[in-house]
């Protein structure tokens, strides 16, 4: 993993000696029965949280400063952060977008400072202060939406509606893990990366992907676990 960044490296080694990544055999959303399996929900622990939350600051501050995030023709002002709020989808995407923005003000006070997080209730509430969102107001801002997997992308349209419906503008979307899958009954081998990315026309970026992964494990994983691994991606791979 010469070539990847220390942060990736990291965090791919405590996704796997942490509990996040395992192994064996798991039914996923789409049915498919995969030897891997990515629950963001088990960074709970103060140092795995550390792994992924910079890993998001990493990952988005590199993308804000390379005007990733900015619509073509929009004038370029490098000393500003080009959005504004980062957005978790509930639940997984709660602890996600918090610890991301205080990743991002550890990484750069000056220019994150005034970031702020986002996130969905599951239902709407009718009393005290109300509504359906909890955090930084959305309406006017530039939206960078955080999630812990790609798989077919269902849960990121959900947020991408909800966001729009505010009155936010979605610039971007950046999950933990791209598992570079085909659609499940597409005729194509399209990705559902590439039909995301297509659809919306945003930039959809991963800290991970299945390649990434499979790198990892050849230092992190067992000889076993890593053929299973390569036998899946051989057979669900996108080609986009
Ligand atoms: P979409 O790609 O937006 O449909 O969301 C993928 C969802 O699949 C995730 O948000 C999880 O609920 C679940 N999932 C994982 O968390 N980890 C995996 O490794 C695979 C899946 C999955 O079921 O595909």
């Amino acid at each position: 993993m010469s070539e990847t960044a220390d942060y990736k490296t990291e965090f791919v080694r405590a996704a796997i000696h942490g509990g996040p990544l395992s192994f064996g055999t798991f039914t996923l959303k789409s049915g498919r029965q995969s030897p891997y399996f990515f629950n963001a929900g088990q960074f709970y622990r103060a140092d795995l949280l550390e792994s992924i939350s910079t890993a998001f600051g990493h990952t988005i501050a590199e993308a804000d400063k390379a005007d990733v995030f900015l619509a073509e023709g929009a004038d370029k002002n490098t000393s500003e952060p080009t959005f504004d709020v980062v957005f978790g989808p509930a639940y997984k995407g709660v602890p996600l977008a918090t610890a991301a923005v205080s990743a991002l003000a550890r990484l750069d006070k000056a220019r994150y400072g005034s970031i702020g997080y986002a996130f969905d209730r599951k239902e709407a509430k009718d009393h005290g202060e109300g509504g359906s969102f909890v955090g930084a107001p959305l309406a006017g801002k530039r939206v960078v939406i955080v999630d812990d997997v790609i798989t077919a992308g269902t849960a990121k349209r959900e947020a991408v509606a909800k966001i729009r419906a505010a009155g936010g503008i979605v610039v971007a979307i950046v999950v933990a893990l791209d598992r570079m899958e085909t659609l499940p009954d597409a005729p194509t081998k399209e990705s559902a990366l590439g039909a995301l990315r297509r659809e919306f026309g945003l930039p959809i970026l991963a800290i991970l992907n299945l390649d990434s992964i499979i790198e990892g494990m050849k230092q992190f994983a067992t000889p076993d676990d890593l053929a299973r691994t390569e036998a899946y991606r051989a057979q669900y791979k996108a080609e986009d």
